[in-house]
C-alpha cells in the first residue's frame, strides 16, 4: 500500500482567476494556510479491472470519477504507465463546500502517484502536478504558510513553502452554515469574475498583498494577517457580484455571521473572516478567543457545526 495524507489549505490572499484553464495557470499569486483539522487519504494501485475510483467507501460512476482518470492519464501518459488504476480516497472534509477539499484531494492523488509508481519526483515537481488537478492543490504539498507563485508557464507556476512550522497564535474556526455541494463550480466562477470592472484593479493590487501578508507573517503580526485576509476575500467577493451577470457564493446566513464578527470586534474580540467559493465563513482568531467566538456563533446558528483549525503539516506518507 501507498497511502498519502494531505491536508486542505485555506487562501489568506486568493486565487481567482486563470491565465490558462487547462493547465490552470493563475493570473495571480496566493498565499494560504495549511489546516490541520481537514484532510484526504488517498492510495493508488496497479488493476487488472477497469479504472475505478472509490470516495470515502463508494464506487464513484459519475463526472468526479472522469475528472480523477482525465488527471491521472495525464501523469501516466507523462511517465509512460500504462495500467488501470484502483484510486481510494477518503474526504476528512465536506465535500465542495467551499472547504476547499479539491485542495487536499488532487495534492493527495499527485503524491500517491509518485508514491505507487516509486518516481521521487521533487516537492515542486509534486506541486507543478497536483496544480494541475486543481489550482489550490499545488500549496498543500506544504504545511503551515506556502505561496504559490503564478509563473508564466508550467513548470514554473508552483508552490514553495514561507514557514512550514510556525510559532504564530492563529486559529481557523470553520462555521458550517451549509455543507451542501456548491451551485457553481470554482472554475465557472473564475471565469465568470473576469468580466468584472475592477478585475485588472484585483490583479494589480495582488503583488502588493502577497508582499504585506508576507510581511504580517515574519512579524508574527495577526492584527495585520486578518485585516489583509478579510479584505483580500472581500475584494474576491466584490468581483463576484459586480461581475456581468453578476453572481455570489453568500447566503443570507453568511452576511448574518460577517455581521457577528463586526460585533465581537466592535466589542473587542479581534476576529476576522476569510470565505472561498461557497456560503461558509472562516474565522480567523487567536487561542484565547477560540471559546468565546464558538459560543457566540453558537447561540446564533441552531446546531451550527463548527471545526476549530490550526496549522497542518504538508503531504504525509501513511504506509
Ligand atoms: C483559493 N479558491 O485560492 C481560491 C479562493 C476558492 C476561492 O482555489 O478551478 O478548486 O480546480 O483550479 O483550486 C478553489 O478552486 O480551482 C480555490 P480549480 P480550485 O483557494
Amino acid at each position: 500500500m501507498n497511502k498519502v495524507r494531505a491536508h486542505t489549505n485555506i487562501a489568506l490572499i486568493k486565487y481567482w482567476g486563470k491565465a490558462d484553464t487547462l493547465l490552470r495557470l493563475p493570473l495571480m499569486s496566493s498565499l494560504s494556510m495549511t489546516l490541520d483539522a481537514f484532510y484526504t487519504e488517498t492510495s493508488i494501485e496497479a488493476t487488472d479491472g477497469p479504472d475505478q475510483f472509490y470516495l470515502n467507501g463508494s464506487l464513484q460512476d459519475d463526472r468526479t470519477a472522469k475528472r480523477v482518470f482525465k488527471y491521472l492519464n495525464l501523469l501516466k501518459q507523462n511517465y509512460g504507465k500504462i495500467d488501470n488504476l484502483l484510486v481510494k480516497s477518503d474526504n476528512h472534509v465536506p465535500t465542495a463546500a467551499g472547504l476547499a477539499s479539491s485542495s487536499s484531494a488532487f495534492a493527495a492523488m499527485a503524491a500517491a502517484f509518485d508514491s505507487y509508481y516509486q518516481l521521487n519526483l521533487s516537492k515542486r515537481d509534486l506541486s507543478i502536478w497536483a496544480r494541475q488537478g486543481s489550482g489550490s492543490a499545488s500549496r498543500s504539498i506544504f504545511g503551515g504558510f506556502s505561496i504559490w507563485q503564478k509563473g508564466h508557464d508550467s513548470a514554473s507556476s508552483y508552490a514553495y513553502p514561507i514557514d512550514e512550522n510556525p510559532q504564530m497564535d492563529l486559529h481557523l474556526l470553520a462555521i458550517e452554515l451549509n455543507v451542501k455541494k456548491k451551485k457553481l463550480s470554482s472554475t465557472q466562477g473564475m471565469l465568470q469574475a473576469k468580466s468584472s470592472p475592477f478585475f485588472q484593479t484585483w490583479l494589480d493590487r495582488n503583488e502588493q498583498e502577497i508582499s504585506q501578508m508576507q510581511d504580517a507573517i515574519s512579524n508574527n503580526d495577526f492584527t495585520k494577517l486578518g485585516e489583509l485576509a478579510e479584505l483580500n476575500a472581500n475584494e474576491m467577493h466584490a468581483i463576484n457580484l459586480s461581475a456581468q451577470p453578476g453572481f455570489t457564493y453568500f447566503e443570507p446566513n453568511t452576511l448574518k455571521a460577517i455581521n457577528i464578527v463586526h460585533e465581537l470586534r466592535s466589542e473587542g474580540i479581534e476576529c476576522y473572516y476569510t470565505l472561498d467559493a461557497g456560503p461558509n465563513l472562516k474565522i480567523l482568531c487567536q487561542l484565547r478567543n477560540v471559546k468565546f467566538i464558538k459560543n457566540r456563533f453558537e447561540s446564533v446558528f441552531d446546531n451550527v457545526n463548527i471545526i476549530d483549525a490550526s496549522f497542518g503539516p504538508g503531504i504525509t506518507y501513511l504506509d
